[in-house]
């Protein structure tokens, strides 16, 4: 009997990008997200289930069991801090840069500069790795408004084309991480339904390889 398995994933671009993934293990849901109320949905494989929420909610569900795999951004995961997750696999969807921005034509900066950004932590150790003290403003949209309201000097966020930022006026300034999706396995699952779990990591290392 092959465990029960639901795997955590957010609707828009990474549920685009891993369906078809999963579509290479046999593993299709009978529902689509975009035409359902329906926040679980089912599979044709009767043991598996998607369970659709935002984004940054994946690794709480994964980490407390509520799903045993899940799917996350590595700005969502960066961001996270718990240690209940093992992340074995980069999935390379959903690929995206996260980067310091800001204001074209910016005057000079003469204080501690402020930065607008929703990953509050991820900006916290990346100016403390370089010893720079910085005021963190956080936002949880629109951050590219920051700098153009006098709100903040620079912004943090995901770049993928670069066409928010060029819109309203703003260069990157400096190159954070590279951004990609992930698979994530919560820890007792990985050994408590290993017999079902593993398959599923092999077939998707060798997709993804
Ligand atoms: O929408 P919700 O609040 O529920 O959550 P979310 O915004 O985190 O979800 P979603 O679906 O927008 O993004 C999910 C994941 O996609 C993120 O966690 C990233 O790992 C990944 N991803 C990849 C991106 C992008 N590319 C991306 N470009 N997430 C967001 N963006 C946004 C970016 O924040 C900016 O506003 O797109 C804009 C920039 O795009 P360009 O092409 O104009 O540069
Ligand atoms: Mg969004």
């Amino acid at each position: 009997m092959p465990d029960n398995i639901t795997i955590a994933v957010s609707k828009g671009r990474i549920y685009d990008d891993a369906m078809p993934l999963l579509a290479k293990l046999g593993i299709v849901p009978i529902d689509d997200p975009n035409s359902t109320r329906k926040l679980v949905l089912e599979t044709n494989q009767p043991n598996i289930r998607l369970l659709v929420i935002r984004a940054t909610d994946v690794p709480t569900y994964v980490e407390r069991g509520a799903a045993e795999l899940g799917i996350a951004g590595k700005d969502v995961l960066m961001e996270y801090s718990g240690d209940g997750l093992y992340e074995p696999i980069d999935l390379g969807i959903a690929k995206c840069r996260m980067m310091l921005a800001g204001l074209k034509d910016a005057k000079p900066i003469l204080d501690r500069p402020r930065v607008v950004t929703k990953y509050t932590n991820i900006t916290k150790n990346y100016f403390a790795e370089r010893g720079q003290q910085v005021e963190i403003i956080k936002l949880y949209g629109s951050m590219e408004l920051g700098p153009v309201l006098g709100l903040s000097d620079w912004i943090v966020d995901l770049v993928d084309t670069g066409n928010t930022l060029k819109a309203n006026g703003l260069v990157t300034l400096e190159h954070i991480a590279d951004i990609s999706s992930r698979l994530v396995v919560n820890k007792a699952a990985m050994k408590m339904k290993n017999a079902t779990i593993k398959p599923i990591l092999d077939q998707l290392s060798d997709i993804v390889s």
